[in-house]
C-alpha cells in the first residue's frame, strides 16, 4: 500500500507548482520513498488543479517516451502522459512570458480532435477522430535538479511539460507513417529524424493516449490536442536562440527563446 497519504501527495504538487512558477529546480523524492506511478499522476492531477484554479482551462493530452531516443537520453521505457493547458500554448513566434529552469525542446506531431476519444481503439478509430494534424515543438523544463528524475517524479511533474508550439493544422490525409523531419538551432540542424520513430507510427501514439487517459477515468474530449511524444532527443535551449523544425508534408514551425530570462527576486 501507498504510503504517499492524501497531505503528501498536495505537499509535492504545490512545492512543484512553486519551482514551476519561480523556475527553481527542486530536489527529486528520495530514493526509498515507496512513490508510486499511481501516486504520481494524483500529483499530478492536483498540480494542474491548482493551475486551473488560476485560471488555466486544460487542452489536451501530451504523450512522452514515445520514441527510443527519448528513452535513451532519459534511462526510462514506460509511456508516461501529461496534461495540457491553455497557459503552455505558445504563439509561434515567442515565449516572452515564459521563464523556465532548464529548458530544452523537441520536435513532435501534434493531433486536433474533432470527436471525443477514450479507451481501446484501433489506428483506424483513432484517425477517424482526427480533425488535423500538425508540426509541432514541445519546450519540456523538469522542476527537479539537473533534469533528473525517477519515473514517479517526473510523472508527478507533469512529464516534464512546460509550453508547446503547434504549426499549420493539415488535414489528416497525410500519411504520417515516416515523415522526415530536421530540428534547427539558429540555423544548424541538431536533430535530424522521422515521425516512424515516434512508436513506429504516431497514430500508435494516440490509440496509447486514449487508452491511458480511459485508465485514468477521463476522456480526451472533442477539440482535444494530443502531442505524441519527441521524435528525437531533447536539444537545451539557451537565452536568445531561435529553433525551427521542417517535417515532410507537414510544413515548418518555430518559436525564439528571450534574450536574456529574467529572474523573480528571492522571497
Ligand atoms: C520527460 C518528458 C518526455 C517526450 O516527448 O518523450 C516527453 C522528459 O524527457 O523530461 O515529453
Ligand atoms: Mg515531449
Amino acid at each position: 500500500m501507498s504510503v504517499f497519504t492524501p497531505d503528501r501527495i498536495a505537499r509535492l504538487a504545490v512545492r512543484l507548482d512553486d519551482a514551476a512558477t519561480s523556475a527553481r529546480a527542486t530536489p527529486q523524492t528520495e530514493p526509498g520513498a515507496s512513490f508510486s506511478v499511481s501516486d504520481a499522476y494524483d500529483v499530478q492531477r492536483a498540480l494542474i488543479d491548482r493551475r486551473i484554479g488560476r485560471g488555466a482551462k486544460r487542452i489536451g493530452m501530451k504523450m512522452g517516451f514515445t520514441s527510443r531516443a527519448k528513452m535513451q537520453q532519459m534511462g526510462l521505457s514506460d509511456l508516461i502522459w501529461g496534461r495540457l493547458t491553455s497557459d503552455m500554448l505558445v504563439e509561434d513566434g515567442g515565449v516572452d512570458a515564459i521563464h523556465h529552469i532548464h529548458p530544452r525542446v523537441e520536435p513532435e506531431v501534434c493531433f486536433l480532435l474533432k470527436h471525443e476519444l477514450a479507451g481501446n481503439v484501433t489506428p483506424l478509430q483513432a484517425m477517424a477522430a482526427v480533425e488535423a494534424v500538425a508540426p509541432a515543438l514541445e519546450i519540456i523544463d523538469s522542476r527537479y535538479e539537473n533534469f533528473k528524475f525517477s519515473l514517479a517524479d517526473v510523472i508527478a511533474d507533469n512529464a516534464s511539460s512546460s509550453g508547446l508550439v503547434v504549426g499549420a493544422w493539415h488535414t489528416p490525409d497525410v500519411d504520417l507513417s515516416n515523415l522526415g523531419l530536421v530540428m534547427e538551432i539558429d540555423g544548424r540542424a541538431v536533430e535530424i529524424g522521422t515521425t516512424a520513430s515516434i512508436l513506429g507510427h504516431p497514430l500508435r501514439s494516440l490509440c496509447a493516449a486514449a487508452r491511458l487517459v480511459a485508465a485514468a477515468g477521463e476522456t480526451l474530449p472533442a477539440g482535444s490536442l494530443v502531442m505524441a511524444g519527441g521524435a528525437t532527443a531533447a536539444a537545451a535551449l539557451s537565452p536568445g536562440v531561435s529553433v525551427r523544425l521542417d517535417m515532410q508534408r507537414l510544413g515548418r514551425v518555430g518559436f525564439s527563446m528571450p534574450a536574456a530570462v529574467e529572474r523573480k527576486a528571492a522571497s
